[in-house]
């Protein structure tokens, strides 16, 4: 019997939805920080196995949004609710019960699917806390199943993995076998981009940074691609830190991200970066819709 379905992974930000993604496919195609708020769309991970195939869905973390850029990330988590076959609500153990979860949880209970809790970071916990916080956890919801993983360091990710396929239908395989994304190479290459800003780039930066790939163009006799894209900030002051003395700034963001995009592509790549002021983008709809953040 073949088992197929939609998977959502939702919670409050930070709770390592991303890094659990990377984590079931074995493969890092989301990005992820230790800053809230570093997913800003959907983006979906496809698992195969011989007897499943697995569409992962991972969404921005759901909080309380007061600003455009916020609000569209919020509704494209809340979106994937009521188009899923299973949900998985990760949450952290390292957090105990946040008021993040309980909302999420909330929002959840309008929904038919049935939800595992994902009761991620156990490495970060002491072993005897697990037990007390699972039935805290038990008492707010009916949980399909509740599994502790570290999709940091792999912990339970087997297990998840069997008891996703317990309560998936029986189905077909919606996506070829050889692709672990929908999303596309520009869009990784941006993404990877943005994850070094989120990463290196202070104040408030990485809040106010989209990037856009322009050029993406591989030359397969030198195995070598050719990337420029644009970063887009919010004001001219934007532009100066991001840049920073002489360049170096936007200098270690390109090439730590060039690096990350050799290792994935398995090419050499050469990447060009700039930067331009798009006065106050996060607060636009034509703008959001433009850099792929809002689609309705
Ligand atoms: N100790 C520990 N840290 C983890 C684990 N999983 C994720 N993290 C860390 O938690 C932080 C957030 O991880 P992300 O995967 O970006 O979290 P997210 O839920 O996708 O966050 P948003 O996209 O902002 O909603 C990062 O610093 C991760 O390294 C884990 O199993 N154990
Ligand atoms: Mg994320």
């Amino acid at each position: 019997m073949f088992k197929s379905g939609f998977v959502g992974i939702v919670g409050r930000p930070n709770v390592g939805k991303s890094t659990l993604l990377n984590a079931l496919l074995g493969e890092k195609i989301a990005i992820t920080t230790h800053k809230p708020q570093t997913t800003r769309n959907r983006i979906t991970g496809i698992y195969n196995r011989p007897d499943g195939q697995y569409i992962f869905v991972d969404t921005p973390g759901i909080h309380n949004a007061t600003t455009p850029l916020n609000r569209t990330m919020v509704e494209t988590a809340l979106d994937t609710f009521g188009s899923v076959d299973l949900t998985l609500l990760v949450c952290a153990a390292t957090e105990g019960i946040h008021p993040g979860d309980r909302a999420v949880i909330e929002k959840l209970k309008d929904y038919d699917a049935p939800v595992f809790l994902t009761i991620n970071k156990i490495d970060g916990i002491e072993k005897k806390l697990l037990l007390p916080l699972i039935d805290e956890f038990r008492a707010l919801f009916s949980f399909r199943e509740i599994i502790p993983v570290s999709a940091r360091n792999g912990d339970g990710i087997e297990i998840l993995l069997n008891e996703i396929g317990e309560v998936l239908p029986e189905g077909p395989r919606y996506f070829p076998d050889d692709i672990v994304t929908d999303r596309t190479e520009r869009f990784i290459a941006a993404e990877m981009i943005r994850e070094k800003i989120m990463l290196l780039a202070r104040q408030e930066i990485p809040y106010v940074t989209a990037v856009a790939v322009d050029v993406f163009k591989e030359d397969e006799a030198r195995h070598l691609i050719r990337i420029q894209a644009t970063v887009n900030v919010e004001k001219d002051s934007q532009k100066g830190i991001l840049i920073g003395k002489k360049g170096s700034m936007l200098k270690e963001i390109g090439s730590q991200a060039r690096r990350e995009m050799e290792q994935f592509f398995g090419a050499r790549v050469f990447l060009e970066l700039f930067v331009r002021v798009r006065k106050d983008w996060t607060t636009d709809e034509r703008m959001l819709r433009e850099f792929g953040y809002k689609d309705k």
